[in-house]
């Protein structure tokens, strides 16, 4: 395709799909019409896989997820295809800012975090493999909230994406289920009949997902809720006008906003409707489209395979098993075989408060036959394992992640260490019982996205270099490892991050109207907001930074830019404190004409997958400071490091692989191992003592406390002070010394600028086996046992 073809297809569909004319468009207008351009482009694939898969008899896999971050999806696309310089030509032929039409596409923020990013990761390397795979989840109206800032303070907006036309999808109105709640069980009869008193209409939309160089697309297919009945005439022609309108604003509810996260008691039973609705229609899809093609439902497992990210969709195992039996008729232990054959599920997490648990009585109103079903499967578990205490219900309520346990044939951890901690804490019991069920899958993230599209200097560079091999085989990055000790392969290395980092300060200052000094050190935490995190452990290091160089102004400092970014759910106190803390030391720091030279501050807000990739190709040093055993995996360390970042990091989730691949040489290690953080909070007053030996620590929470940055409200932050000093459970103060005395060396390191480049070009070269390419396939082997169709 010439950059003429595309130029005209955009014509074309700016003339004839929107109806504008080219003198008047707008760059909204060019967006759409290259986006459709663009998606022309991704069908003929798109139809060729769904005919192999069938032609073939392939085994498919379902990813069922209640997020997927999938953020802009054009570029992405744009890359995959190859058609990146031909879309830029053809821009320039109509003097119309490429990078605008980009930067137009709405952010697609349906996911919190690292888990929603994960998801969307996958379905790119689902792809580029040529696995068989559909993603299934919500098309929310409303994804995750928009942040700024006010007086420091985070304030939350309504996300709105979906308020203008949404390029990539198509609505499939044949693709529709009614989908329960509620009512009671009829069990007169041979066989449960439930017969709910609530319904709403699950409706298709599904965006193809096209892997790299247009080999392979997949499809992800959200649902949204719809009323059984769009109004009703009756209330209207009473007058009744909102009445009428009622049921389909109930209706829509159920797909209109994502949760950000699960700590606000509201909206609970809201919450599990959405996880029901979406499993419930996406399985009804994948029973309906297994029927079409096979007849014996027993044998289900040799060609689906369905993947629960999380327990959030881990209804599906009672409801697999009512589809097959209630509703099949299989014999319940036929139907609860068949279910496990198909299903497996990852968990993200260890922490108690953030693993799922549903009150009985709640489960029992919305879903009275699930909850049969789950006392069913909960009784048929003790009675194989007699003598054993281990239960999905228990006080009253019912517990997702054991009940996924049960259901599935393979429960999988995302890191080596995470895995294992799983292994020995929530899941000791269950793993005993069943010794092969845990498998580890290491997370990864897709080059794609994390390199070639958001690193183009970086990438330029390697293409040069090795040739562009790795882009769908990342571990030939190790082929650069002969290169670094080429002067000139450093000194090009070096002027890619050089580069990025000119353009971040661009970006900051017209931004956020800051000057920062793309030569000093860009030292950048990004994510969620989370005590165990732990921004204010780099918030407090920033300020005796800060205090020691005020103390010494004419000393050598190694000059640093410390940026943050991440939003805190809006029901999580402590967290936004945290923001409003770093928010009230970055306008005190960034104002002190003494320091102002060697240390600046920036959070930037609303962080999200596009801030995402302006910031990571433009890191020095990546922080990932959590508590050790508390991050399952991490992501965002793995796309640092093989962005050329060094990490300053703990023994926690994927940094322990991190650093076993790019070598302890290159990697800044403090802070206490998972066991020792164990044993450190039985010592009584842990907190104090840590504090009576860091005089350094001593002052910087003595400045917090004495209103040092909040002249206005010197009370501000007494409850983060109060806790640091108290309970500090995430044991910030006593992994401060190792973690300020591993900055000072970081300082040391940046100084002797070639080392260090070295060190950050051996993170790229040592980091191809964090290509979520290599998770996906490790999936396939051990949990789908899937195979690609390529
Ligand atoms: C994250 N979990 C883990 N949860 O924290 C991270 O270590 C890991 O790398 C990543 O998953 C992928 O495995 C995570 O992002 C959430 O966002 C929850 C979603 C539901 C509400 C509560 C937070």
């Amino acid at each position: 395709m010439t950059h003429a073809d595309l130029r005209a297809d955009m014509l074309r569909h700016l003339t004839y799909s929107f109806g504008k004319d080219p003198e008047h468009a707008h760059i909204r207008d060019w967006r759409m019409a290259l986006s459709l351009a663009v998606r022309d482009r991704i069908v003929d694939p798109w139809f060729d896989a769904t005919r192999k898969t069938y032609a073939g008899g392939h085994k498919r896999v379902y990813y069922l997820s209640m997020e997927f971050l999938i953020g802009r999806l054009l570029e992405d696309a744009i890359v995959n295809l190859g058609l990146l310089e031909t879309a830029r030509d053809a821009f320039a032929d109509l003097g119309v800012d490429f990078t605008e039409v980009l930067e137009n596409e709405p952010d697609a923020a349906l996911g919190n975090g690292g888990l929603g990013r994960l998801a969307a990761c996958f379905l790119d390397s689902l792809s580029t493999i040529g696995c068989p795979a559909y993603g299934y989840g919500i098309r929310y109206e409303h994804g995750l909230f928009r942040q700024s800032f006010v007086d420091g303070r985070q304030v939350e907006e309504p996300e709105d994406w979906l308020l203008q036309p949404h390029a990539w999808e198509f609505q499939r109105p044949e693709a529709a289920f009614e989908i329960g709640f509620g009512g009671s069980v009829d069990e007169s009869g041979r066989r449960a009949v439930w017969r709910p008193d609530e319904m709403v209409v699950a409706a298709a939309y599904d965006t193809p997902i096209v892997g790299w160089q247009g080999r392979w697309a997949n499809t992800l297919r959200l649902w949204s809720a719809k009323p059984v009945r769009a109004f009703d005439l009756e209330s209207f022609n009473r007058g009744d006008y909102v009445g009428a309108a009622a049921p389909e604003a109930l209706a829509r509810t159920i797909s209109r906003v994502l949760y950000p996260d699960d700590t606000t008691e509201q909206g609970k039973a809201l919450r599990l409707k959405q996880e029901y609705f979406f499993t419930a229609s996406s399985l009804r899809d994948v029973v309906r489209r297994y029927l079409s093609e096979h007849d014996d439902l027993r044998a289900m497992p040799e060609k689906v395979a369905i993947q629960l990210n999380d327990t959030h969709p881990a209804i599906a195992g009672p409801e697999l098993v009512r589809l097959l039996h209630d509703e099949k008729g299989l014999p319940f232990e036929d139907a609860e075989q068949a279910a496990r054959g198909c299903l497996s599920y990852t968990n993200h997490t260890l922490m108690p408060e953030a693993l799922e648990r549903w009150p009985e009585e709640l489960m029992a109103s919305l879903l009275p036959r699930h909850m049969q079903l789950i006392e069913r499967i909960d009784q048929a578990h003790a009675k194989a394992n007699p003598g054993r205490k281990v239960t999905a219900i228990e006080d009253g309520e019912v517990k997702m992640g054991e009940l996924s346990f049960m259901m599935a044939h393979k429960v999988n951890g995302v890191s080596a260490l995470h895995t294992g901690l799983m292994k020995e804490t929530v899941f000791a019991e269950l793993n005993r019982l069943h010794p092969d069920r845990i498998v580890n899958q290491t997370n990864g993230v897709t080059p794609r996205r994390w390199l070639l599209s958001s690193n183009p200097g970086l990438s330029r560079l390697i293409d040069d270099t090795i040739g562009n091999g790795w882009v769908d085989d990342l571990e030939r990055l190790s082929e650069l490892e002969s290169h670094i000790e080429d002067n000139g392969f450093r000194e090009a290395f070096a002027e890619a991050k050089a580069s990025n980092k000119r353009e971040l300060a661009r970006f900051v200052r017209e931004t956020e109207g800051v000057e920062i000094d793309p030569d000093a050190m860009f030292d950048i935490q990004i994510k969620r907001i989370h005590e165990y995190k732990r921004q204010h452990l780099n918030i407090l290091e920033t300020i005796a930074y800060w205090r020691a160089i005020q103390e010494n102004p004419d000393r050598d400092w190694t000059p640093r830019v410390k940026i943050f970014a991440g939003k805190a759910a809006p029901g999580y106190v402590f967290a936004k404190k945290i923001i409003h803390l770093v928010n009230d030391v970055a306008r005190m720091v960034n104002d002190d004409p003494v320091t102002s030279r060697f240390l600046k501050i920036v959070y930037l807000p609303n962080y999200n997958v596009s801030l995402a990739e302006r910031l990571i190709p433009a890191a020095d040093l990546s922080e990932q400071i959590s508590t050790a055993g508390k991050e399952a995996s991490g992501t965002g360390n793995m796309k640092f490091a093989l962005n050329g970042a060094l990490t300053i990091g703990t023994l926690d989730g994927a940094n322990v692989e991190i650093r076993e691949r790019v070598g302890a040489e290159n990697f800044f290690l403090f802070g206490m191992t998972a066991p020792e953080v164990v044993a450190r909070r039985t010592v009584a007053n842990h907190a104090e003592k840590a504090i009576a030996e860091s005089p350094e620590l001593a002052r910087a929470i003595g400045d917090i406390e004495d209103g040092v940055f909040t002249m206005d409200d010197p009370e501000r932050y007494r409850d983060i002070a109060q806790n640091l000093r108290g309970a500090d459970y995430f044991l910030v103060c006593s992994d401060f010394s190792s973690y300020y005395d591993k900055q000072r060396e970081v300082d040391a390191a940046y100084r002797n600028r070639d080392e260090w480049n070295q060190k950050a070009a051996l993170n790229t070269a040592r980091s191809g086996w964090f290509s979520s390419d290599r998770t996906i396939r490790g999936y396939m082997n051990d949990i789908w046992m899937a195979r690609s169709a390529l």
